[in-house]
This record gives structure tokens, sequence and C-alpha cells, in this order.
């Protein structure tokens, strides 16, 4: 599995499925939740709102899959990342959760590139060296890495990108967002 590293809108990015830091109504929001609704159009709300009437709200740490609607991805994995309470072993526990049961339902779909926004760290207020920790640890650790070829970590804040680019584990590369 490869780790690469880039800063970009991760609507624009082409991996068989992007992630979205979604909350438990799965009915839409702010920030990169926001983007993906938007620009991905109402096939995507149209799927999760099947998925609601089925199984009710998703729980903080969950995932589920839909359709990328007009996106470039083929799917979009919505996880609902903690809302950062200073409960820093619950929290932390839960956002590795999203990490794993994102990588587990993209290895169910036979997806083989995927791309995770900072999950948590925006509105829900993660502290963002706390998360990057947490995601590359998770990744790097997931049980059926061998079945994804690469996880992409899109960063679209500064902040972020140079806590990654500092963590120094994972390789960068350029942008391939076009
Ligand atoms: N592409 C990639 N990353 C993005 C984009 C984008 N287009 N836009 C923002 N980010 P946030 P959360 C980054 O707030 O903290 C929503 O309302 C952003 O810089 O989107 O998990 C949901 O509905 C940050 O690093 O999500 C929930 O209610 C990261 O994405 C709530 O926000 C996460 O920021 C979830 O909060």
């Amino acid at each position: 599995m490869i780790l690469e590293l880039i800063k970009a809108d991760i609507t624009t990015i082409k991996a068989d499925a992007i992630v979205n830091g979604a909350n438990s109504s799965l009915l839409g929001g702010g920030g990169v939740d926001g983007a993906i609704h938007r620009t991905g159009g109402k096939a995507i709300l149209e799927a999760c709102v099947a998925i609601r009437n089925k199984q009710g709200k998703c729980k903080t740490g969950n995932a589920v899959i839909t359709t990328a609607g007009n996106l470039p991805a083929k799917y979009v994995i919505h996880t609902v990342g903690p809302v950062w309470n200073g409960e820093s072993e619950k929290n932390k526990a839960l956002l590795a959760d999203c990490y794993r049961n994102s990588l587990a339902l993209a290895v169910e779909n036979e997806v083989k590139i995927i791309a995770f926004p900072n999950i948590s760290t925006g509105i829900y207020h993660f502290p963002k060296d706390k998360a990057a920790d947490i995601a590359i640890t998770t990744v790097n650790n997931f049980a059926g890495k061998e079945k994804i070829e690469k996880v992409i970590f899109v960063c679209f804040d500064d902040e972020n990108y140079m806590l990654y680019v500092k963590k120094n584990s994972i390789a960068l590369t350029s942008d391939m967002s076009d």
C-alpha cells in the first residue's frame, strides 16, 4: 500500500473512493461535507437518504458508502468523526474507528485507491497534530492493507498539510487533481 500526501480540494480527486467527514444525519453540512454534496449533486443526497431510511443515523466512528454522483471518484465513503470534547482517549479511539471502518468498506467494495480528508479537524475541532498521528498510524496498521493499492491524504488547509509533511513518514507527490 502506497501512502500519498497532497494539498487539494478532495472533490477534484480521481480515486476509486473519497471519504467524507459527515455528521450522523448523513444529510450534508458545511466544510468537506458541504463541498462533496455541492459538487457531487443530488444523487449523493438521495443515496444518503435511502441509507437513513434503512438504518437510521450513522453513529460516530461508523461509515457508509454511496455513489459519488458527478464527482470524478466512483464512491463516497461517509464517516462520522468525533466532536473533540477533551476526552482524549475516547475521541482518539473514535477517530481511529473512522479510518478503519472506511478502509474496511473500501475493501468490501474492491476500492484500490482511496482519498481521506483530515477528518474531524475542522468544525469538530479535533487537535490537528493528534488527528494526523491517528490517521497515519491507523492506515499503516490496517489489517487488510495489502488489498488497497494507495491511500491519499488530502489536506486542504496549510496547517494540516505542514503537519503531514513534518510527520515525514509518507512519500510526497505532486498534485494529481487535474
Ligand atoms: N477538500 C478537502 N478537505 C476539506 C475540504 C475540501 N473541499 N473542505 C474542508 N476540508 P470539516 P469535521 C478540510 O469541518 O471537522 C460538516 O458540517 C478542513 O480543512 O469539513 O469532520 C459535517 O456535516 C478540515 O481539515 O469536518 C459535520 O457536521 C477537514 O476537511 C462537521 O462538519 C475536516 O473539516 C464535521 O466536522
